[in-house]
């Protein structure tokens, strides 16, 4: 059966800002969650994810919860600890006990952020590859698979968990070619894990149909996703702008990219 409400946490976010004005076009009611007022959603629930009581508060009643709130970026271990790792415990707990179904956890390409790039035509990434972090942001979306794993072994609550590449309107670099998500898809693949059957615990890559895609998709599409965007059309500005990827460059022969080597911090 379809999902009808669902909790968005990190609504107030880049990502949350796009699915809540997509994802209602799919039959959703959402509920929104954020550390931050939500702009133009009065109702939206402000709450930290270590404020277990507001969190039961939010599941209460939600068939799903996409789980997008977090530090997105890298970060001091201490803070990563208690938004990602402390919060999404949090999270898995109020939902266990509320009975919630499923969770659509917003993991990242940065849990296996070391794995070598594949080489153009090259095999793509299985979502088998091992944990291979780049950060102690990517550890903690390490850690938040783990604990969707867990929590369907023990509790019986299902969970998918996107390794989301870069989902943003456009890509801004060469490598992002290989992992844009495109807005449509993003709400495309969402809808698709909130949907699916039997889903267990399910990994997916989460990208586009990209030319230079670098991640296996097939668990994704058996879930239901067909990916409609190429960010192809935006490859000739921005090799023109940058080059193509070098080999010798560390920064730019691990999947993670920058985040191997020198990561952009959460400003905050
Ligand atoms: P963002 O940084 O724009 O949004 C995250 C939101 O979470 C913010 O609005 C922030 O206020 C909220 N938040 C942070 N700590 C919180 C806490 N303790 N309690 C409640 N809310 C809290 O990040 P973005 O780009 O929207 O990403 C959303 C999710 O998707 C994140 O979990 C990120 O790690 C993941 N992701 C995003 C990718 C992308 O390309 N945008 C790629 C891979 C993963
Ligand atoms: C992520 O996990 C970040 O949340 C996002 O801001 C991008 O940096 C993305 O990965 C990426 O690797 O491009």
């Amino acid at each position: 059966p379809t999902p009808r409400t669902v909790l968005l946490t990190g609504a107030a976010g880049g990502l949350g800002t796009l699915m809540r004005e997509l994802l209602p076009a799919y039959g959703y009611r959402l509920r929104l969650l954020d550390l931050r007022p939500v702009d133009g959603a009065p109702d939206a629930v402000v709450a930290d994810l270590a404020d277990r009581e507001a969190l039961r508060e939010a599941v209460r009643g939600v068939d799903a919860v996409v789980h997008l709130a977090g530090i997105s970026l890298e970060a001091p271990f201490e803070k990563v600890l208690r938004a990602n790792i402390e919060g999404t415990y949090h999270l898995y707990e109020a939902a266990r006990e509320a009975g919630v179904g499923r969770v659509v956890f917003a993991s990242s390409n940065h849990a296996v952020g070391f794995t070598p790039r594949p080489a153009a035509g090259g095999d793509p990434v299985p979502v088998t590859a091992p944990h291979r972090p780049d950060t102690f942001y990517g550890l903690s979306k390490c850690f938040g698979e783990d604990l969707a794993q867990l929590y369907w072994d023990l509790h019986g609550l299902e969970t998918v968990s996107v390794r989301i590449g870069s989902c943003f309107p456009e890509p801004t670099s060469v490598r992002m070619l290989s992992l844009w998500l495109s807005p449509a898809d993003c709400a495309r693949l969402l809808h698709a894990a909130l949907t699916a059957e039997d889903v267990g615990h399910t990994v997916v890559y989460g990208s586009s149909a990209n030319t230079r895609l670098w991640w296996d998709l097939s668990s994704a599409r058996a879930l239901g996703y067909v990916p409609r965007d190429d960010s192809e059309q935006y490859a000739a500005r921005l090799i023109a702008e940058h080059g193509e990827l070098s080999d010798d460059d560390p920064s730019q022969t691990r999947v993670g990219g920058h985040f191997c080597v020198e990561p952009t911090l959460w400003p905050h």
